[in-house]
């Protein structure tokens, strides 16, 4: 393609709202222009590298029989209101009307539609499992959109749907998908992790997060330092085995702590240790007000306190609830002496704390020497903190560290969950209506572009990786008023065209200077520069990884590019 017929608006100065360089360079570099907060345009080149994506995922997906359709992004209200999801979303889900007052979404998932199309066509058993795909624009109105094209309001994702008979049957569907994701980040260059994650919101059992190890990534991963295991940080198990100090307990006994509310304070105030503080809070969890514990140096993992209960909701409770309970404020809660009918749910590292320290549910006094059992009595004990590095790996391998990731592709087996809302059933061996078993896999499209900009740049711009870059060669003629340039740059553009080699062809008018430096930001694997030897039939050659020059005859250069390509 000839540079001055496309559009490539790069930029001389790095763009100062944008705060990651991935950001960063696809403005500057022309790649995309924002239209709105979280909306963008993909310009030619960035749409070149999108369909590179794309088409990674498609063999991917066609290997592991995964057939691609495409759903509208209009979704009729009904749809949402018979899973009933109409009303469990709030204003991220984008809605609107259509001329006949209608209700609609604009798609963030495609659930709903996907269940119901196939509730209609698909009856029997025979026809199971089905595995479809779709890559489409999904639209969710996030509150913070951020860090371009990594959280959008409007982004490309491919999401697959199975239907299955039988659970094993889904198993093996996941497992199919759980390894062509590996293959597509593997095949992107990317550095990532499979990491067992929550399902969140839309339940089933039994979910893997993708993550592109990132230092701008917005999840926390725990993986160890000696074996492939990797969680979602708020997932990861803690397996410490607590060995409680035979040491003799003391004599409960109150006392007064003014203003000393933090653990940090009551442990500098009573010369205690965090580790031996106990930290209590109270929980609203599904309505029931019910006291937490964890050690002081311990977060509470909210996550994993809503799993271990089974509860669909659990927030912090309100202060004047708290204050109502338990006749205190946040700062002087404990668990001595409770209310009777007040629950106590404790982490597991509570079971070894001896002559510890905690609130008295009284402003301004602690309790010190507070043993479990003997001061106060717990409904259960459960793993809800937040593992630290340095922890044990919950596989027995090794020890825990972490790393921020970008979630690039989640998989969950979904189960019945929405085969029942929807009322899609099919009938088995028996004749016997039976709801589909359902799994769903979504890889963030638009958000790979972004962590692949991310991951192969340097300081003068991108560094494309060959099987991702808009154009295999940057051809850039010095100076094409010097004939033996205009005639040879001419003829190596055909030749290589003629051996499909994509090449993006710099006829601008554009003294060099700026010729080499778009060259550098744009990224090519490749870019050939005729120069003055164009004469003798001869061009330098960049490699755009390695910074490596040579010169090259023409005769040779096809052969050296294809060298080149076969083992890059
Ligand atoms: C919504 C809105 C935001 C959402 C959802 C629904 C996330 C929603 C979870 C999923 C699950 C899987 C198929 C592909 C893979 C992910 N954010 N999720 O359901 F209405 Cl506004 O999307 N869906």
């Amino acid at each position: 393609m000839k540079q001055s017929l496309t559009f490539i608006p790069t930029l001389r100065e790095v763009p100062a709202d944008a705060d990651v360089k991935s950001h960063k360079a696809l403005l500057r570099a022309g790649f995309i222009r924002q239209n709105a907060s979280g909306v963008y345009s993909y310009l030619p080149l960035a749409r070149k590298v999108l369909s590179k994506i794309e088409q990674v995922v498609r063999e991917e997906m066609e290997a592991i029989n995964s057939v691609e359709l495409l759903m509208p992004a209009l979704q009729s209200a009904e749809l949402w209101q018979q899973s009933g999801r109409w009303e469990a979303y709030g204003p991220e889900l984008m809605r609107l009307k259509d001329r006949h007052d209608r209700d609609f979404a604009l798609g963030a998932t495609h659930e709903e539609v996907i269940t119901t199309l196939v509730r209609d066509e698909i009856k029997s058993y025979k026809k199971l499992p089905l595995s479809l795909y779709q890559i489409q624009s999904k639209f969710r109105d996030e509150k913070r959109p951020r860090f371009g094209l990594l959280r959008g309001r409007e982004f490309i994702m491919k999401d697959a749907y199975s239907f299955h008979a039988t659970r094993e049957s889904l198993d093996e569907t996941y497992d199919d998908m759980y390894k062509a994701y590996s293959n597509i980040f593997s095949r992107l260059g990317l550095n990532f992790r499979a990491v067992i994650a929550d399902a969140g919101s839309i339940g089933g059992k039994g979910t893997h997060e993708f993550m592109v190890l990132s230092e701008i990534g917005e999840d926390t991963i725990a993986y160890s330092d000696s074996s492939d295991y990797a969680a979602n940080i708020e997932m990861a198990e803690v397996v410490v085995d607590y060995k409680a100090s035979d040491v003799a307990l003391k004599e409960l006994e109150k006392v007064e702590t003014p203003n000393v509310k933090t653990i940090e304070e009551v442990s500098n105030f009573l010369s205690v240790d965090a580790a031996n503080c106990i930290k209590s809070l109270v929980f609203n969890i599904d309505g029931e007000l019910i006291v937490v514990l964890a050690r002081g140096d311990h977060e509470i993992n909210d996550i994993k306190l809503k799993n271990a209960l089974g509860a669909t909701s659990v927030e912090l409770a309100e202060e004047n609830a708290i204050k109502e309970l338990l006749g205190c404020l946040p700062g002087s809660i404990g668990p001595v002496k409770l209310p009777i009918n007040v629950k106590v749910i404790a982490d597991n590292a509570i079971k070894s704390i001896r002559n510890g320290v905690a609130g008295a549910n009284e402003d301004g006094f602690h309790f010190v020497n507070v043993n479990p059992e003997r001061d106060f009595a717990i409904n259960a004990y459960e793993d809800i903190r937040f593992i630290q590095e340095g922890d044990p790996s919950p596989d027995g391998k090794g020890i825990i560290k972490f790393a921020e990731g970008i979630e690039v592709g989640h998989i969950f087996k979904l189960g019945t969950t929405y085969s029942t809302k929807m009322n899609a059933t099919f009938l088995d061996e028996q004749g016997k209506a039976q709801p589909f078993i359902m799994g769903c896999y979504g890889i963030g499209v638009s958000r790979l572009l972004a962590a692949v900009a991310e991951q192969f740049q340097d300081e003068d711009g991108f560094v494309w990786p060959k099987q991702l870059a808009p154009y295999d060669v940057h051809l850039v003629p010095v100076n094409l008023k010097d004939e033996a340039q205009a005639q040879l740059s001419g003829e190596l553009y055909s030749i290589l065209k003629s051996y499909r080699y994509d090449v993006l062809f710099d006829d601008r008018a554009e003294r060099p200077g700026v010729k080499f430096a778009d060259a550098d930001l744009i990224g090519l694997p490749v870019r050939v520069t005729v120069g003055k030897k164009a004469s003798e039939g001869i061009v330098e050659v960049k490699l755009r990884s390695t910074g490596e020059t040579f010169e090259w005859a023409k005769e040779e250069l096809v052969d050296r590019l294809n060298e080149f390509f076969r083992t890059n």
